[in-house]
């Protein structure tokens, strides 16, 4: 399904394409009385603003909102959005995410902003889990953009980690430093995330298989690999298109 909506030029071309694949998955999947996991990132942003504008229109009644990080917890509270927790509401309908790369089997790479533990917890909540991206997202294979997979790691294990990721799985791994160099950044969860940069020439690897493998290491906590879980992804483009695959 192809969209065009009205250009905003005061957007940039990629911000344009990131409001358009936001608006046109909101407004096919977000219905009232939803229970809504919302993901983080600035693509998730602008589906804050639709759901705000939708909201207080009154166009959209009855949702609520649970946060992936406490970003996008006080992106919702901002807009005056109902906000609460999987504690309250442990099944969700929809949740609408952002990500980092997605290949042409809807395997994605996400956690790029490091919330990718709560992000999987929350899709898994959830019924139906769409994806909303600019073009610069959509690859035939993993890597073919994207340089890394973050994984969140509990900081006791994180040098060890460090050594057994690209021993175990090639590649190489590094600790996700603060923006400052005041040290590896923390997660919302209190963890590391160390960066897995995998080999990309690998011929028919096997994503799930990695996926076991990595979740089943000492100390790992949660990668940002979602594999299989993609009910649909919104991929939009500068020229005001957006491709539903
Ligand atoms: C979150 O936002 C992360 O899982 C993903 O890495 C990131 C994408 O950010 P953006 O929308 O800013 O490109 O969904």
């Amino acid at each position: 399904m192809v969209t065009t909506t009205s250009h905003d030029s005061n957007l940039t071309p990629i911000e344009q394409a990131k409001k358009l694949a936001a608006f046109a998955c909101a407004e096919k999947h977000v219905h009232n009385g939803c229970r809504l996991g919302v993901g983080s990132g600035s693509t998730v942003k602008y589906l804050v603003e639709y759901l705000k504008n939708a909201y207080t229109s009154g166009k959209l009644t009855n949702i609520v909102c649970i946060p992936t990080s406490f970003l996008t917890k006080q992106w919702l509270i901002n807009a005056g959005l109902p906000t609460s927790d999987l504690d309250s509401y442990p099944e969700l309908d929809v949740c609408i995410d952002g990500a980092d790369e997605v290949d042409a089997q809807y395997t994605c790479i996400k956690g790029g902003g490091g919330c990718l533990a709560q992000e999987k917890i929350v899709q898994n909540a959830s019924k139906h889990f769409y994806v909303i991206a600019d073009h610069l997202k959509d690859s035939q294979k993993l890597g073919d953009r994207y340089n890394f997979i973050p994984i969140e790691v509990l900081p006791f294990a994180a040098q060890p980690l460090l050594r057994s990721i690209p021993a175990k799985f090639g590649g190489t791994a590094q600790l996700r430093d603060a923006v400052k160099k005041c040290g590896p950044i923390v997660t919302d969860n209190g963890n590391f995330i160390i960066d897995w940069s995998f080999e990309k020439n690998v011929e028919n690897r096997n994503w799930q298989d990695v996926q076991i493998k990595l979740a089943n290491t000492p100390g790992i906590v949660e990668t940002g690999l979602f594999i299989g879980v993609t009910d649909a992804v919104f991929f939009a483009y500068p020229d005001g298109s957006v491709k539903e695959l």
